[in-house]
């Protein structure tokens, strides 16, 4: 039988599949693995079922002197975490688990979208102060979401679950950018540039992958083409936006407020955000839901079942 480390522990339904057909071992800590564990699960394992947080960056690969461990079935659909190029020349497969998280994570944009917009978290932390002096006509206002345009940036599953959910549950126009053209079965309309996109969009939601290619995307200029009555949201990588370029748009009132899921270097939140009562701040929930755990863990295991059967895992990224 393989020899599987899981990096985490993980829902029991997760566990009980691997064990079906790995030997298996579970690691019993829920920090991520330090680089010299790394070296030492590529050369004692044949597969590994890393999460978020385990940094399997290049010199995890080079540094390693021989790998006994032929896949990295990565628990979540992002996978900046790992070098896929590096995995790959030493012959080391990589899959994630696209599709389990869609809908979960589109879940907690909406959840942010309107958390910031209608001033849901600030106006929970007055009531919990016992702050609340009643009802008034004109206390807490906040920015009307329904009818109102979204901006998208980044058309993929995530990105087209949110659209769906701001046009058809919302009646929201939907403008967006995406590096290819996308045929969708909705009403949305491309724009040129992300500078577009901001500039029209009085919520802009950032649902591109992390990682080299979209590092800063979201940056001063972004910022600045956005509306001064406009909300921000990020639940892709916080590595996505430039932290202390939204920061400053936040500070300077050139952009309404922000609604964030993904951090720079989580799960450091910086203490200039935590300060501003039109953040809504969560702590990386996007696909924090037993069922979406377990679908997401249940497909890394498929990966790894059709990877040792000699078939191609189904979602093979390298
Ligand atoms: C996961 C995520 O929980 O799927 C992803 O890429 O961002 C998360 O919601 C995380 O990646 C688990 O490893």
């Amino acid at each position: 039988m393989k020899r599987i480390l899981v990096t985490r522990p993980m829902p029991d339904r997760v566990l009980e599949e691997a064990r079906r057909h790995f030997d298996v071992e579970i690691r019993d800590d829920n920090t991520p693995l330090k680089p010299g564990q790394m070296r030492g699960a590529l050369a004692l394992y044949d597969g590994i079922l890393p999460t978020l947080g385990d940094m399997f960056q290049a010199d995890v690969f080079t540094e390693a002197e021989n790998s006994r461990c032929r896949i990295l079935a990565n628990f979540g659909v992002g996978y900046n975490h790992i070098d896929v190029a590096a995995a790959r020349a030493m012959g080391i497969a990589v899959s994630n688990t696209p599709g389990a998280v869609t809908d979960a994570t589109a879940d907690i944009a909406m959840t942010l979208m309107l958390m910031t917009a209608r001033r849901a978290g600030e106006g929970e932390r007055l009531v919990r102060a016992g702050k609340w002096p009643g009802w008034n006509p004109t206390q807490m206002l906040g920015l009307h979401v329904s009818g109102k345009t979204v901006g998208i940036i980044g058309m993929g599953r995530i990105g087209q679950a949110i659209a769906k959910r701001c046009h058809f549950g919302f009646g929201m126009s939907v403008v967006y950018h995406n590096r290819s053209a996308k045929p969708l079965d909705f009403d949305a309309r491309q724009l040129g540039s992300i500078e577009e996109v901001a500039a029209t969009a009085d919520i802009l939601v950032v649902a591109v992958p992390g990682g080299a290619e979209t590092r800063h995307l979201i940056n001063a200029e972004v910022f600045a083409a956005m509306r001064p009555t406009a909300h921000f949201i990020n639940i892709a990588r916080g590595d996505v936006v430039d932290e202390a370029a939204l920061i400053a748009a936040l500070q300077e009132g050139g952009i309404a407020g922000a609604g964030l899921d993904v951090y720079e270097r989580e799960p450091i939140v910086p203490d200039a955000l935590k300060a501003m009562e039109n953040v809504a701040l969560l702590p990386h929930l996007g696909t924090a839901a037993l069922e979406v755990r377990e679908a997401m863990g249940l497909m890394a295991v498929e990966n790894l079942r059709a990877f040792f059967a000699g078939e191609t895992p189904p979602n093979l990224v390298n």
